[in-house]
């Protein structure tokens, strides 16, 4: 009697560990937040993190997972307007709603792109919408009506080829405003919206305005 009872202790023990290690390895787990406030963010999106070009991630415990670098927790001041640098090299996933293949929320309704034509060839301009099924992710705030949709790099150009998109917004009172990409992005993933897509610090995050 007493036998088993140790071996059903131990057993708990053992479960309550792997619960605790689950958690604080897999669960808590994440990037830390930009430092300092900022009116102006730089990031990159990557097919797989632990292949980033700017801000590699060598200790990440999904180097195969899609990713905003170098994180996803930014902090910014209240009632300012924010410019927003991203370098995206990631292929395209596509949108399943076409609706968000449309930016709101920008100054000026729209968004700076530099990217690759199906030739290969180097182009820029404004836009105020892209082919939704040429999206690799977006950047979208709901709460401040932000919605931005990055262009995939084109198939044609040559490999290593980034599309820088700048555009800019304003922030509203201080607040915890959370943000995500609206792509089903997470290839091998349900739908494309497991793993990174629930996981912050991958395709989303929270904008800390204060
Ligand atoms: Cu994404």
């Amino acid at each position: 009697m007493i036998r088993r009872l140790s071996f059903t202790a131990a057993g708990v023990v053992v479960v309550i560990v792997l619960v605790v290690a689950f958690v604080g390895l897999f669960m808590l787990r994440r990037p830390g937040a930009l430092e300092g406030t900022t009116t102006k963010l730089h990031l990159e999106t990557v097919a797989a993190v632990g292949q980033a070009n700017e801000w590699p991630r060598p200790n990440d415990p999904h180097p195969d997972w899609v990713g905003y670098l170098p994180t996803t927790t930014w902090k910014v001041p209240a009632n300012s307007t924010i410019q927003v640098q991203i370098d995206q090299e990631d292929g395209a996933s596509g949108l399943r709603n076409p609706f968000w293949g449309k930016v709101f929320g920008t100054e000026g309704g729209n968004m700076h792109v530099t990217y690759f034509d199906d030739k290969g060839n180097p182009q820029e301009g404004d836009m105020t919408s892209i082919d939704p099924t040429q999206a690799a992710h977006t950047f979208a705030i709901p709460d401040l009506g932000v919605f931005v949709p990055l262009l995939g790099v084109n198939a044609n150009a040559a490999a290593g080829s980034t599309n820088v998109i700048t555009f800019s917004f304003k922030t509203k009172g201080p607040g915890i405003y959370r943000w995500q990409c609206f792509v089903p992005c997470a290839a091998g993933t349900l739908f494309g919206n497991g793993g990174p897509m629930q996981t912050i610090g991958y395709m989303g995050g929270t904008l800390i305005v204060t």
